[in-house]
C-alpha cells in the first residue's frame, strides 16, 4: 500500500473504531463481534507500525498507556470545581428548594424546574478539549488546582480523544465523574488478592487509585468509565441550561448518565430520589445519593455561590451502606482454586435495606493489619451486589476479651496441610481430593490442554459429583458403563464415547499428566520442562528442591509448589491409585529422524485445514519447533487467509512462504 492509500484508509478505520468503541463503552450496543473489533484494531495498528509518521495522538492505537512519569504535574482550573452541599433528609431538601425561592424572589407555590442526576461515587476530573480534541484531563484536587492525568485518561475508552463534531466548539471544559463498574471492581479486587495486594475497600478507592498510576499502562488495563455532568469554561458554544448542556454533549461523544432526568418542583425530585434508590441495587456501579441542580443557567447565576458552594446545586445522599455489628466468630472457608478466606460471622445487621450476617476479611495479612479478631466491634460496608468486607474495628469497644484467629495448621475441608507459598498472600490447600475445589481441579485434569478427556464437560462432571461417583480424579479411572447408565438422557453410545475417552486419556504425554494435576504455577510450559527432566512421575515425586532448580526456568516460588504438592500424602494416593488403574504418561521423545528436524515453522492468518495447536503437534511431532513470530531462524511461514504483519515479515526477511495446503504435502511426502 502506498502512503497516500494507507492516510486514507487509517482515516476510515480510526472513524470506524472510534464509532466502535462509542457504541461499546457508551452506549452499550455493540454492532460487531470483538473478534471483528480485534481485526479492524490490528489492521489500523498494522499500518500505522509501517508509517510511524501517521501516528496521531488521538489515534485509538495510543488508548494502551505511555511510559511512566517521574510525577504529575499541577493544572489550574480555569474555572474552581466547587464542592456540593449534603442533604440527607426529605426536609432537608424542601428546606433547599424554599431557599431557592427565597433567593430569586418567585412564589412559594411555584415550581422550580429542576435536573436530577444519579450521584456516581467516583473521581471528579476536569476534561479540556481545544479545537475539538482533547488537550489536558486533570483531578479535582482541592477544587482550584489538580493534578495533571491526560496520559491516565486518555486510555478510558469512553473518553473521546477528538469531539464528534465537524465544528466544535474553540475551547469545552467538561466536568464529570470516573468510575469503576462493581464486575470489574471485583475482579481486580480478587487478583489483588491473588497477586498479596491489599483489596481496594471499595470501588471509588479501586478508581482514584487507578487514576494515581504514574504508569499509565496500569490505568489502561483497568477498565474505567466516565460520566460528564457539568461545564467549565466554554468558547464558542452558549449552553442555555444544564438540561441543554446534558442534550448536547452525547452528539459530541461525551457520556452522560442514562438515569438524568428534568423534574418539576421539590415534589419531582423526592419521587426521582425513592426511584433511585431502588434502582441503585441493580445498576452495574455504585452511587452514593442523586444531584439536584436547578436547570436554568440565567437562574444558576443569578443564585450564585456561598463557600465555595453552588446555591443552585444540592446532593441528596442515600443512606451509608455501612453498619456496626459484632464478629461472633471467624470461620476460614475454602473457595473454588483452594484459597482459604477467613469469613465473619456477624451478628445480622441492616445495611441499606439488606440484612448482613456474612463478612470477607479477605485474607490473614489484611485481618492481621487491621487487627480484627472474634468478639470486636466493626463497621461492615456493602458496595451494591458485592460480597460485604469488615472495614475497620471500633476499637473503643474492646474489653480485652477478644481473640485473633490463626491461620489453620489444616485445610477445613480436606484435613490437607495448609500451605502459604512464599511472595503471595494467599494461604491454600493444594489438595488433590479437596471437596471444595473438585469440581475445578475435574474441570482442569480433563480439558483439552490437559488429559484431553473428550465429551467429559462441566455439565457430566457436574453428575458425577452430585451422584457421587468421584471424589477425586483418580475415580475416573474407576467408572464403570453402569454408572454412566445412572446420568440424565444417556444413552448406550454416549457412555460407551465417554468410557474409550477415559481410557485414551491413560496414554497421554507425561508432560500432560503432570499439567493436568493443577499444580499451582506449573503451566503447560513448566510441564513440560519437568516431564524432559524427570522422564517419570515417580521421579518427579522425589526431586529434591535444589534438583527442580537446577533446571533453567524453575525459580524457587514454582519449586516449593511442587515440594509442597508432593509432599501431601493425599495427593500420593491419587496418583498412584491412577497409577494402578493403568494410567501409564507416556514420556514424548523428541523424534530425532522426524521430516522437521531443527525446522522452525511460523503459523499466521486464518488456518482451515488445522487448529493452530494441532499445527503445532503436527510440527512438534515431526521434530520441528512452531514458533509465535517470524525472525532470520524462521524457515517456513504457513500463511492462512487473511495473513498479516507476520506474512509481511516473512516477505521482507525473505522466508518461505506457504499454504497450508503445501504444509500438510511435505508432512506427507
Ligand atoms: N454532578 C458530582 N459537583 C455534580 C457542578 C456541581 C457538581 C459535583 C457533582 C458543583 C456526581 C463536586 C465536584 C465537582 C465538578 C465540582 C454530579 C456529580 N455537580 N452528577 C454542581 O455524579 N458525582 N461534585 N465536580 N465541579
Amino acid at each position: 500500500m502506498d502512503k497516500q492509500a494507507a492516510e486514507q484508509r487509517i482515516k476510515n478505520l480510526r472513524e470506524e473504531i472510534n464509532r466502535h468503541n462509542h457504541l461499546y463503552y457508551v452506549l452499550d450496543r455493540p454492532e460487531i463481534t470483538d473478534a471483528e473489533y480485534d481485526l479492524l484494531f490490528l489492521e489500523l495498528a498494522r499500518l500505522e507500525k509501517e508509517f510511524p509518521d501517521l501516528v496521531t495522538p488521538d489515534s485509538p492505537t495510543q488508548r494502551i498507556g505511555a511510559a511512566p512519569l517521574e510525577k504529575f504535574a499541577q493544572v489550574t482550573h480555569r474555572i474552581p470545581m466547587l464542592s456540593l452541599e449534603n442533604a440527607f433528609t426529605d426536609g432537608d431538601m424542601r428546606d433547599f428548594d424554599e431557599r431557592v425561592k427565597r433567593f430569586l424572589g418567585i412564589a412559594a407555590a411555584q415550581e422550580i424546574e429542576y435536573v436530577c442526576e444519579p450521584k456516581m461515587d467516583g473521581v471528579a476530573v476536569e476534561l479540556v478539549y481545544e479545537g475539538g480534541k482533547l488537550a489536558v484531563g486533570s483531578t479535582r484536587g482541592d477544587g482550584f488546582v489538580g493534578e495533571d492525568v491526560t496520559q491516565n485518561l486518555k486510555t478510558v475508552r469512553a473518553i473521546p480523544l477528538r469531539l464528534t463534531t465537524d465544528n466544535p466548539p474553540r475551547l469545552l471544559e467538561v466536568r464529570g465523574e470516573v468510575y469503576l463498574p462493581l464486575a470489574p471492581f471485583q475482579r481486580l479486587n480478587s487478583e489483588r488478592e491473588e497477586a498479596g495486594e491489599p483489596p481496594f475497600a471499595n470501588p471509588r478507592n479501586a478508581a482514584a487509585g487507578s487514576l494515581r498510576q504514574l504508569d499509565s499502562r496500569i490505568t489502561a488495563r483497568r477498565p474505567l468509565s466516565i460520566f460528564c455532568y457539568a461545564p467549565g469554561e466554554v468558547d464558542g458554544y452558549g449552553f442555555t441550561s444544564q438540561s441543554d448542556f446534558l442534550d448536547t454533549i452525547p452528539r459530541w461523544g461525551l457520556p452522560t448518565n442514562p438515569h438524568i432526568r428534568k423534574v418539576s418542583g421539590i415534589g419531582g425530585v423526592l419521587a426521582y430520589y425513592r426511584e433511585m434508590t431502588e434502582a441503585r441495587e441493580t445498576l452495574p456501579y455504585e452511587i452514593d445519593g442523586v444531584v439536584v441542580k436547578v436547570d436554568s443557567f440565567a437562574l444558576q447565576r443569578e443564585l450564585g455561590e456561598k463557600s465555595r458552594s453552588p446555591r443552585w446545586a444540592i446532593a441528596y445522599k442515600f443512606p451509608p451502606r455501612q453498619a456496626i455489628t459484632i464478629i461472633e466468630d471467624i470461620v476460614p472457608s475454602v473457595g473454588r482454586t483452594g484459597v482459604i478466606t477467613p469469613t465473619a460471622h456477624l451478628r445480622p445487621v441492616e445495611v441499606s435495606g439488606v440484612m448482613v450476617a456474612r463478612a470477607t476479611l479477605h485474607n490473614w495479612e489484611e485481618m492481621e493489619r487491621k487487627d480484627i479478631r472474634i468478639g470486636d466491634t466493626v463497621v461492615v460496608e456493602r458496595a451494591g451486589d458485592v460480597i460485604p468486607a469488615v472495614v475497620k474495628v471500633v476499637t473503643e469497644k474492646r474489653t480485652g476479651g477478644e481473640k485473633p484467629l490463626p491461620i489453620p495448621g489444616k485445610c477445613p475441608e480436606c484435613g490437607s496441610e495448609v500451605v502459604k507459598i512464599p511472595g503471595e498472600v494467599a494461604v491454600r490447600c493444594m489438595g488433590l481430593s479437596c471437596p471444595a475445589q473438585i469440581r475445578e481441579t475435574i474441570i482442569h485434569f480433563a480439558s483439552r490442554d490437559a488429559m484431553d478427556i473428550e465429551g467429559l464437560g462441566e455439565k457430566y462432571i457436574e453428575q458425577l459429583l452430585r451422584l457421587g461417583l468421584v471424589k477425586n480424579v483418580a475415580d475416573l479411572y474407576y467408572l464403570e458403563r453402569s454408572d454412566f447408565m445412572r446420568f440424565e438422557r444417556m444413552g448406550d453410545k454416549l457412555a460407551e464415547n465417554l468410557l474409550s475417552a477415559i481410557e485414551r486419556s491413560k496414554h497421554k504425554e507425561l508432560s500432560r499428566f503432570i499439567y493436568a494435576l493443577g499444580i499451582r504455577h506449573v503451566g503447560e510450559h513448566t510441564a513440560k520442562l519437568l516431564a524432559s527432566a524427570f522422564g517419570s512421575i515417580e521421579n518427579l515425586e522425589k526431586a529434591t528442591e535444589e534438583e527442580l532448580l537446577s533446571i533453567r526456568e524453575i525459580g524457587p516460588q514454582v519449586a516449593q509448589s511442587i515440594r509442597t504438592f508432593f509432599h501431601n500424602r493425599q495427593n500420593i494416593e491419587v496418583i498412584e491409585r491412577m497409577l494402578r488403574a493403568g494410567v501409564t504418561p507416556s514420556v514424548e521423545e523428541k523424534k530425532v529422524g522426524g521430516r522437521f528436524t531443527g525446522k522452525t515453522f511460523v503459523f499466521t492468518g486464518a488456518l482451515t485445514r488445522f487448529t493452530r495447536d494441532e499445527a503445532k503437534r503436527l510440527v512438534e511431532n515431526e521434530g520441528g519447533h512452531a514458533a509465535g513470530s517470524v525472525s532470520k531462524k524462521t524457515d517456513f511461514v504457513v500463511a492462512g487467509a487473511e495473513a498479516g504483519s507476520k506474512l509481511d515479515k516473512a516477505r521482507e526477511l525473505g522466508v518461505r512462504v506457504i499454504t497450508e495446503e503445501e504444509f500438510l504435502e511435505m508432512l506427507e511426502s
